[in-house]
């Protein structure tokens, strides 16, 4: 089983204002990139997510404020990581139950290996689990 860990990406410092960042596959991005995503507009703390995909590998990064990442595995093995950086992202296997927590006024970015369909997510913890009743 896969398990996530941290990148640090690459940045650039130059006599410009503000640090460059970059990232490539399958360098930094261990997977084909089918989608992006992000949110912002967080106007005060919220937990988003509360579900596993079945298949799919992401890549998060803070671009801005703080998140908060809980994930756990079918195992029950868990992981909480924060993102503070711009430079830094999150690789999430797929099959981990998440709870993303963005801070007021973040924005998250997220790269995944898989278009979006709904079929491909799973909602219900028991069910996640494989203890459904
Ligand atoms: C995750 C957290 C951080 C789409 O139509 N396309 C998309 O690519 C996505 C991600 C969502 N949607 C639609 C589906 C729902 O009607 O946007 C609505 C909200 O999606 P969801 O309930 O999945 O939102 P979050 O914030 O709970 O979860 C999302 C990702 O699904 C999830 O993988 O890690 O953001």
């Amino acid at each position: 089983m896969k398990q996530p860990y941290l990148i640090q990406f690459n940045s650039t410092l130059s006599s410009k204002p503000g640090i460059l960042c970059f990232a490539e596959t399958p360098k930094e991005i261990p997977f084909p990139i089918s989608r992006i995503y992000w949110i912002f507009g967080v106007d005060h703390r919220v937990t988003r997510g509360n579900h596993a995909h079945k298949k799919g590998e992401q890549v998060m990064i803070a671009l801005h404020g703080k998140v908060t990442v809980e994930l756990e595995n079918k195992k029950g093995e868990c992981f909480t990581f924060l993102l503070d950086k711009g430079s830094e992202g999150l690789f999430v296997p797929g099959n981990y139950w998440r709870k993303v927590t963005l801070e007021k006024d973040t924005v998250l970015l997220s790269i995944t290996s898989t278009v979006y369909d709904s079929d491909n997510y799973i909602r219900d913890y028991r069910e996640f689990k494989g203890n459904e009743l």
